[in-house]
């Protein structure tokens, strides 16, 4: 059974406007109102939240102050369905195809209405998903002023504000062998005029943080790669940015986003202990935290929710972009989170550290390529956010009663005094503890009971 929404929308079935003039009051989702809370609501009716509650309050914080829900641009508003078999499934009634300034802006209102129905505060973009290149930096430099303009007219508008922004340092020709790794210094100083550009949009738009994903930074084949050098590189370009960052008085949170391999065949940025690892060894670890996404923690060959655990162990734990994989593909599919588990997990995390902020939920998930219907847009959001919603409130409960929590802590006990004690303060030698099993012999052994967490966790899902 086809419904009429899930029909492919045709240019002209709503009024799209063709001049600037009738830009700002022009409606480009007459078929939606407000998306609203409706618990009861029935199975079949998917554009409704039956979840999320954004002013109910959980543990002394509202849904949407502990969520904080991010639309991406490049995915929601630039995303066309192509993959590397198959050409664009994907067309929008707002978006001519074309490269034309009034094209980025009609998508720009239009994606503006969509987030304020969809009620979502936040929105994340890349510099060139929102306004073309020009024939020269100062060019592209010009087209990307229009459109931050009428950016900050919008979010003044629909009060949303910007999760973070991001420089595209992987898609042009000129960065094919990297940016900020690239072996020519040229290109180095390239990806640093368009980074210095990019942090003073987010200066200006009040960015709460600024990403830097390493699209190209990695190698194909060591035998032409001096992988010291290129580290070594990236290191001082990170310099540079923490000082223009404080020269400008830009005070959002820097991100580094981790990425085992796609497009490269190894990136750097592997995982979040790689990145932290690095952090470290350039004295670099104070000015940033990490942005991690489940679908490229599952790339490096972890479980989904390992680099977000991670990172939060050690207090890195910037924002997240949710999202997920599919586990038999091996791909960055980038699909919606939907699977109340993992959200869980995730939720877990963020309950335990307090909340997210300056960091988000930011949606980096493309609904499928078969999926052509704008209300799917819709949908898609709507079902993450519903599956967030559970999600944290299963994390609340268990976090409430503990049962799991205290198992845990209750693991460690040994810890707690004498030579366990002595371990944790770091007051203790080999000599000592060699004494200790001298006089004590052989440790009993002890279940990790693995089964009964396993057990404890799905009661509450
Ligand atoms: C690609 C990344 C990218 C970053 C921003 O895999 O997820 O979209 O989030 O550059
Ligand atoms: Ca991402
Ligand atoms: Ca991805």
């Amino acid at each position: 059974m086809e419904s009429p929404s899930s029909k492919r929308p045709k240019r002209g079935s709503i009024a799209i406007p063709t001049d600037e003039n009738s830009l700002a009051s022009a409606v480009f989702f007459p078929d939606v109102s407000k998306i609203s809370y409706k618990p009861q609501a029935a199975a079949a009716e998917t554009m409704v939240f039956k979840h999320y509650n954004a002013d109910e309050v959980i543990n002394g914080k509202t849904m949407a102050e502990w969520l904080r829900f991010s639309v991406c641009y490049w995915h929601t508003f630039r995303g066309q369905g192509a993959d590397p078999f198959g050409l664009p499934t994907i067309s929008r009634p707002w978006d001519d195809g074309s490269d034309s300034l009034f094209n980025a802006k009609r998508r720009m209102h239009a994606a503006f209405e969509f987030m304020s129905k969809l009620g979502v505060k936040y929105w994340s973009f890349h510099d060139r998903d929102i306004a073309p290149e020009g024939s020269s930096l100062e060019a592209t430099n010009k087209n990307l002023d229009e459109l931050v303009d009428l950016a900050e007219e919008l979010m003044a508008r629909y009060n949303i504000k910007l999760l973070w922004n991001t420089c595209n340092l992987f898609a042009h020709p000129r960065y094919m062998n990297g940016a900020l790794t690239n072996p020519d210094a040229h290109v180095f100083a390239y990806a640093a005029a368009q980074v210095k550009k990019g942090l003073d949009v987010a200066k200006r738009l009040g960015a709460k943080n600024f990403v830097f994903w390493g699209g190209r930074e990695g190698y194909s084949t060591l035998l032409n790669t001096d992988i010291r050098k290129e580290l070594d590189h990236m290191a001082n370009f990170f310099k540079m940015v923490i000082s223009y960052k404080t020269q400008i008085g830009f005070d959002g949170q820097l991100l580094i986003e981790p990425k085992a391999k796609e497009p490269t065949r190894h990136q750097y940025d592997y995982d979040a202990m790689t990145v932290i690892a690095f952090l470290k060894t350039y004295n670099l670890e104070k000015h940033f935290k990490i942005n991690v996404e489940p679908n490229h923690t599952t790339l490096a060959g972890h479980p989904f929710e390992h680099d977000i655990a991670f990172a939060a162990a050690y207090n890195m734990l910037g924002s997240i972009d949710s999202n997920t994989g599919s586990a038999d593909m091996g791909w960055d599919t980038d699909q919606f989170p939907m699977d109340i588990r993992a959200t869980t997990a995730v939720m877990q995390t963020v309950l335990d550290m307090k909340g997210i902020a300056p960091g988000g939920l930011n949606f980096d998930a493309k609904v499928r390529r078969e999926s052509i219907a704008i209300n799917d847009m819709f949908i898609a959001h709507i079902g993450a956010m519903d599956a967030f919603a559970r999600g944290l409130r299963n994390a609340a409960r268990m976090q409430h009663e503990a049962v799991l929590s205290k198992a845990k802590a209750e693991r460690y006990n040994s810890f707690k005094s004498g030579i366990g004690a002595k371990i944790e303060a770091g007051t203790t030698s080999l000599e000592e503890l060699a004494d200790y099993v001298t006089k004590t012999g052989e440790p009993e052994q002890r279940s990790a009971a693995q089964e009964h967490y396993e057990g404890v966790f799905n009661y509450y899902i």
